[in-house]
């Protein structure tokens, strides 16, 4: 049997929104995609936690800067607050049950606040010196710039790589890591671009988009996938 993954989505004007990236990679690593409303009640949420082997917490908007007690900084973007309060809500039954995670982009911010830690509302105006160019323009593939991983971190396991480019579609990024948590790779400028629990069996969160990668053949994100859902296997046992 393959494992089933749980994957968030958007919601704007009463329209749920994925993008195809992440279900094609999970469904070319072998698992089966269900995906997640973000309107569920604790019960159901519970429910649907309980028949889930792993959670895929996706990319997308902003963050309320009100869940690590900031007020809204002038560039922070779009918010959905019925998405942070489900991912939030999930993310911990997850975390309880020592599912695996693997959390993209937003979905690595939100997996951080969940967990204790803070944000930068915005990385350009809050973090000091040049930054690199973090919301690219070029394709959704192309990989940008580089990342820097540490060898004693469940990245480097996987990718085997202590350097390696990265696509890049952010304008926050996580800050303060939460008990437990260690940063995994930081880009040249100094941003922390991913990061696992070290209390927990896969719990990975990086700020690129690996999904966007795979059907491109680029081997580290089909790497990501393939380890997370190996991990989904695993716990299923
Ligand atoms: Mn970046």
């Amino acid at each position: 049997m393959k494992p089933v993954i749980g994957v968030t989505s958007d919601l704007h004007d009463q329209l749920l929104s994925l993008s195809m990236d992440n279900i094609i990679s999970l469904i070319n690593a072998e698992a089966v995609p269900i995906v997640l409303p973000n309107l569920l009640d604790e019960e159901n949420a519970d429910q649907l936690t309980e028949t889930m082997d792993g959670l895929l917490v996706t990319g997308g908007g902003d963050i309320d800067p009100i869940l690590f007690g900031e007020e809204p900084h002038q560039k922070l973007g779009n918010i959905c607050p019925e998405r942070d309060a489900f991912e939030i809500s999930i993310i911990h039954k997850m975390l309880t049950l020592d599912k695996p995670i693997l959390a993209i982009c937003r979905g690595c911010q939100i997996l951080n606040i969940a967990a204790g830690g803070d944000m930068y509302q915005d990385i350009y105006t809050q973090l000091d010196g040049t930054l690199l160019q973090h919301s690219q323009k070029s394709p959704k593939w192309h990989a940008t710039h580089y990342v820097n991983v540490n060898k004693d971190s469940l990245l480097y396991k996987i990718a085997q790589k202590e350097k390696f480019k990265v696509n890049s579609y952010h304008h926050q990024a996580v800050r303060k890591m939460p008990v437990n948590f260690e940063v995994c790779a930081i880009s040249n400028d100094g941003v922390i671009e991913a990061f696992e629990s070290k209390k927990h069996t896969f719990v990975l969160g990086v700020q690129w988009h690996p999904e966007c990668m795979t059907q491109k053949k680029d081997g580290t994100s089909i790497s990501i996938f393939h380890a997370f859902v190996r991990a989904c296997i695993n716990r299923k046992k």
